[in-house]
């Protein structure tokens, strides 16, 4: 398989984000709880300069509940304050309390210092598609202020008013997943977050269904009706044939059924899954 790689546009990207950075007191960094490894940028590391960094595992109506749990203990150990999110219907309530805690230190040198109605700043950070839009707009579409330039600091920067306590600046920060890595490339091909003509679909509905037998099983089951195998290509002609997905001589017409697998999962009609779990990754990174 091949992915795309955009070193020009990124590194620009990057440079972006660093001086962004400069001007924030915490960074929020998004990531999609269905794949909170591969969605999770190694660059912000980089970029954070130690600044206190809060991840949300976003996008988990979608995903396991125990393995987004696992992942955020697992983060948690790593020093990151972690909320479980669905931005969709955002409640600022539960946001506001990990950012706090996260920039509680600045909080209180503020205070000593007798800076008492200093809002937090934050930047929205992530990989494309995690919902970094969808967060902004929906915190912004309660408090929707826009703050405007703030004189002295930068110029052309915009800042969202969230609350009294919390500014964002308006342009989240896009990073580029780590493709080097065949497995995270996958994965977000399997989610939907990258161009689906980078990848041969038939192989990813395959690599679907071999992974949806092993790791849920009766998900295949209870959506197609059929027995569940591990041979996915002879499964997906078992699909063909119980969905009557026939090309017009009469034969099962698998490119067809590959694609609805694939927007079947990316829609969440399998249920709530995760194509990650804490123990593949513990060995890894640790
Ligand atoms: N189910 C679900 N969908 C979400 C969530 N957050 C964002 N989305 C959807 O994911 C897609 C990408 O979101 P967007 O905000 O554009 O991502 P961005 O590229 O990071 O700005 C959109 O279709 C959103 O409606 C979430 O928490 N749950
Ligand atoms: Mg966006």
């Amino acid at each position: 398989m091949e992915y795309q790689w955009y070193p020009g546009h990124m590194s620009k990207a990057k440079r972006e984000i660093k001086d962004s950075l400069k001007l924030v007191d915490v960074i929020i960094e998004l990531i999609d709880a269905r794949i909170p490894y591969s969605s999770k940028n190694p660059d912000i590391d980089e970029l954070a300069a130690n600044k206190p960094r809060v991840l949300l595992l976003n996008k988990a109506d979608m995903a396991d509940d125990k393995r987004t749990a696992e992942f955020k203990e697992y983060y948690e150990k790593k020093g990151y304050f972690v909320l479980v999110t669905n931005a969709r219907n955002g409640n600022l309530k539960p946001v506001m309390n990990v950012v706090r805690e996260a920039c509680k230190e600045k909080i209180e040198r503020d205070k000593a210092r007798g800076m008492i109605n200093r809002p937090i700043r934050a930047m929205i950070l992530g990989i494309p598609n995690v919902g970094k839009s969808t967060f902004i707009n929906s915190y912004a579409k309660k408090a929707c202020t826009k703050t405007g330039d703030k004189p002295g600091v930068t110029t052309g920067k915009q800042w969202i008013r969230l609350s009294k306590e919390l500014e964002l600046l308006d342009t989240p920060g896009i990073l580029w997943p780590k493709f080097e890595d065949k497995a995270v490339g996958l994965h977000i091909a399997m989610i939907g977050s990258i161009n689906e003509n980078l990848l041969d679909s038939n192989e990813l509905a395959l690599k679907l269904l071999e992974f949806l037998v092993k790791e849920y099983p009766g998900a295949v089951n209870a959506r197609y009706g059929v027995e569940e195998k591990e041979d996915s290509l002879q499964l997906l002609y078992d699909i063909c044939f119980k969905k009557a997905c026939m090309k017009k001589g009469g034969e099962p017409d698998t490119d067809r059924m590959a694609f609805t697998v694939t927007d079947d999962f990316r829609g969440g009609r399998f249920g709530k899954i995760s194509l990650e779990k804490v123990s593949d990754y513990i060995k890894r990174e640790d």
